[in-house]
């Protein structure tokens, strides 16, 4: 397969107005008639040339008249005309059951569903599948009626009818052009919720939630979530819902979380359905945003497209951006930005270290589905933070208003965004740029010098960016770097002549920069990258006595968060560097720090629980140049014991204090069910000699999700007997829901046990497991994989075996799944030669197999230069 460049950009050749499709569904042949409506784009004479793949071509008629002199292959149909408008019908047939791939249109669970970014239209029909060709779309349905009695596409239903033979019609028309990425089609049989929102400008939408039969009960948070996220965006962007009805569909297969189709979603049912039994407080959360996310991409995605898939960002970062936001007003915003961070800090970081490295506008692809990244959505979000920062609220806002009156209906560039924010508000955007095209993690250097004698502080900041494994050379990036100085006194230092320090924030925009504070009596303590302001790694030598006082004192919650962060990694890695001669001193004061953070714990409950959790192995591993395996993870380890047993009374009272009613799904339970659960683990961790009555007594009397699998949390650092009996409980009770099951199977794979490889094989052969669901398959090898450090990177080479056979499997049945979990094998840069070894000698086996997916063929060759 041969790559294409982002710098190869053409305007269409033909542009499409209105498209008109007839579905005759059937499980094993699908018939579609595609008419298009086609006029040719500018003066030339080149062929049509309609993208098509996996799809048998039935017939082409041009004006209504049979046509044979095409040319066909397996991805194009060419078409030479001399018209310049003309009607295309093209019939095509389909087999939805054979589809395993999730993409194009595929039938399972009894029902047809489609998935069409980016590229899967081309599954459907021969088509302009380009995201830059809008048109309208009419589309009818025939399917069984007794079986299939919802039929839903795009836009307002105009028409539906009855046939003799027992299948019924309906027809659907979405009045606004859209790519072919945004079209979907649901059938099926569907329990359906039904609700309403009245829009700001009092017009009445219709909500309906359609989910599996018998779910309804579960389906109260997503209608909920959705109508939060319509009057949010009203709110805060001025943005009005657009049809009079919004339809979310929940099916059990699909590829990833959901998808923005125009006025009809199509979700993982994962982000859908819960209730207290079967959900935990996260995945309540998780449902919230990612309705959110689908929603607010009506505007920014769906009424502003992208012109070409490079462009991803344009739609994902923006969107990401305003999900964050939107769940960050709904309840915590020290907590969400936290939780944005670490996403950055554990994936994102470890992406631009290894061979996937790109920009948030990749200038090459093979295949598009391997760049729905961490780089495009997270990264791509901080960037839209940045500008966010450096243009204020009302600025940032200006800039929104004006993309939209500028671009409103059409499919634009990354570049017009930008151009929109900078017209609005005259902040010269011009370097700020560069984030687009650079790749890579850049790395600010502070350091500071104190003259006693006069009193005189001067800060240097240095940035520069490594090389990453697709671009050599690095320039300095416009980097907004927020920061405080504090005195001795924990008070933010002011002072009307240094305007850095009064905003509270320095641009960066070169290599180097200094500020300089006078008459000071003492040297401050900086606190840096206040609230993340930037994404990049901040090198400053913080003392353990600096850290502890920001800690206590920084004016931002979230830097309060970060040092505690840095005190903990400190212990660790020292700790694993030198596990003989522990430093104590820097054992206590950290010890010291964390028992006072248990005095936050009922004024800022959030806080408290992110400030008491020490960091991921992940985030560790981004803070090292060589990540030593064993040593990093015992490490960690050890750190989290010594906090639990020095603190283990702490911890008890903790845990005892923390008192909830019947469940509910508020701010305040939340918090305390986050306190309670995290208390339970340490309890466990420090072996405290109340800790099995407390894992029973939790167990058996919790009326939730969050507090069952607690349970089960902790009860993986205590005694085998019993982790293994609450699981097989676990399993009894819920072996009927797959997706509380999904929790068992990822705890099981990610069970730290010298036998692992010898379980995993049991996981995959339970009854509920099959590989054709990637939910399962995520719970299991995904879990595997990404979390569990040493059954994964065991040092024979027999856990990167062991994912890299399952890869080949999944190769010929999901290429897009196959390629999401392939990722850790695709991070070897960062372990140690023997690993490195181990690792590249699996991917160059996945490489040698002759009938490789492109997904696969591209992120293989990739970690294989
Ligand atoms: N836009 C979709 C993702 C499509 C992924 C295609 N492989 C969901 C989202 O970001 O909202
Ligand atoms: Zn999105």
């Amino acid at each position: 397969p041969v790559a294409k460049k982002r710098s190869d950009y053409q305007t269409p050749d033909f542009l499409i107005s209105h498209v008109d499709m007839v579905f005759h569904l059937d499980v094993v042949k699908t018939r579609v008639i595609t008419t298009s409506q086609i006029t040719r784009n500018g003066q030339h004479d080149r062929p049509l040339v309609l993208d098509g793949e996996s799809i048998k071509l039935v017939s082409v008629a041009l004006n209504e008249d049979a046509i044979h002199d095409y040319s066909l292959n397996d991805e194009q149909l060419s078409i030479q005309t001399t018209e310049s408008t003309f009607t295309l019908c093209v019939e095509t047939e389909i087999n939805p059951s054979e589809n395993k791939t999730l993409e194009g249109l595929y039938f399972s669970a009894g029902a047809y569903c489609t998935q069409c970014e980016a590229e899967g239209f081309r599954k459907i029909t021969y088509f302009l599948d380009r995201p830059d060709v809008l048109a309208k779309y009419d589309v009818t349905i025939f399917a069984d009626k007794e079986r299939y009695p919802h039929l839903l596409s795009n836009g307002n239903q105009i028409g539906k009818g009855q046939l003799d033979d027992g299948r019924h019609w309906v027809k659907w028309q979405d009045p606004f052009n859209k790519p072919s990425y945004l079209f979907a089609l649901v059938a099926g049989d569907f329990d359906l919720l039904t609700d309403n929102f009245i829009t700001q400008s009092g017009r009445n939408v219709l909500l309906e939630l359609y989910v599996d039969k018998g779910a309804l009960d579960k389906g109260h948070h997503a209608i909920a979530s959705l109508k939060k996220a319509m009057a949010w965006d009203e709110e805060v962007f001025g943005l009005e819902y657009d049809l009079d009805i919004y339809m979310v569909v929940a099916v059990d297969f699909f590829n990833m979380g959901a998808m923005e189709n125009k006025g009809l979603n199509v979700f993982n049912s994962k982000f859908v359905l819960a209730d207290a039994q079967s959900a935990t407080d996260d995945d309540f959360f998780n449902i919230e945003a990612v309705i959110g996310h689908e929603y607010f991409h009506n505007w920014t995605g769906n009424r502003v497209t992208c012109r070409d898939w490079f462009q991803l960002s344009l739609k994902e970062g923006l969107t990401v951006f305003r999900d964050q936001q939107f769940s960050a007003d709904m309840s915590s915003p020290v907590f969400n930005r936290i939780k944005n961070v670490q996403i950055i800090r554990e994936h994102q970081f470890a992406e631009d270290a290894s061979a996937m490295a790109h920009p948030i506008r990749p200038e090459e692809v093979i295949e598009m589905n391997n760049f729905y990244t961490v780089t495009v959505y997270d990264k791509g979000a901080e960037v839209i933070r940045m500008m966010h920062t450096l243009l204020g609220v009302d600025g940032f806002r200006k800039g929104v208003d004006l993309y939209f009156e500028r671009f409103d209906g059409q499919a634009v560039t990354c570049d017009d965004f930008v151009q929109a924010m900078q017209d609005a508000t005259d902040i010269d955007l011009t370097h700020f740029r560069l984030w687009y095209s650079q790749s890579g993690t850049p790395k600010v250097t502070v350091t500071d010098t104190f003259e006693q004698s006069s009193g005189r502080y001067t800060l240097t900041f240095t940035q520069s960016t490594p090389p990453t494994a697709d671009q050599a050379q690095k320039h300095a990036l416009h980097i907004p770097f927020k920061f405080e100085l504090l005195d001795q006194q924990g008070m933010s230092i002011s002072d009307d002549s240094v305007p850095e320090l009064e905003a509270k924030m320095i641009e960066l925009t070169q290599a180097k920069h200094e500020i300089t504070v006078s008459g000071l009596s003492e040297k401050p303590t900086p606190s840096l990258l206040l609230n993340f302001s930037a994404p990049v790694k901040v090198d400053y030598p913080y003392s353990h006595q600096q850290l502890s006082h920001i800690i206590l004192h920084s004016s931002d919650e979230f830097s309060r968060w970060d040092a505690s962060q840095s005190l903990y990694s400190r212990c660790i890695h020292s700790l694993a560097t030198a596990p003989d001669s522990p430093d104590e001193e820097l054992f206590d004061s950290m010890l010291v720090a964390v028992s006072g953070m248990f005095e936050l714990a009922d004024s800022n409950p959030a806080l408290a629980a992110a400030m008491l959790s020490v960091p991921s192995f992940e985030t560790l591993s981004q803070q090292v140049d060589e990540i030593q395996v064993e040593a990093l993870y015992h490490a960690q380890r050890s750190i989290r014991n010594l906090i639990a047993t020095s603190l283990s009374e702490k911890w008890l009272a903790l845990y005892n204090k923390q008192i909830t009613g019947p469940y509910q799904y508020d701010a305040d339970d939340v918090d305390k069910r986050r306190l309670r659960n995290l208390s339970l683990s340490y309890l466990v961790q420090g072996d405290s000699p109340q800790a099995s009555e407390l894992l029973l007594a939790q167990f058996a009397s919790a009326d939730n999700m969050t507090d069952s699998l607690g349970v089960l949390k902790a009860a993986q650092y205590g005694p085998v007997d019993q982790f293994d009996h609450l699981m097989f409980q676990f399993e009894e009770r819920w072996r009927h829901d797959p997706l509380v099951l999904d929790k068992w199977f990822a705890l099981h794979a990610n069970m730290e046990r010298s036998d692992i490889l010898a379980r995993l094989p049991l996981l995959l052969s339970h009854e509920k497991f099959s590989l054709d669901n990637p939910n399962r398959v995520r719970s299991v090898l995904g879990s595997f994989a990404f979390y569990n450090v040493l059954g994964f990177h065991a040092i024979d080479g027999s856990g990167y075996q062991f994912l890299a056979d399952y890869i080949l499997k999944l190769n010929s049945v999901n290429p897009q799944v196959a390629a999401r979990i392939i990722t850790p094998l695709t991070q070897w840069q960062k372990f140690d030669p023997k690993r490195q070894e181990l690792m590249r000698y699996q991917l160059a086996r996945i490489a040698d197999c002759k009938t490789l997916s492109k997904d696969l063929i591209e992120k293989v060759t990739k970690s294989l230069n």
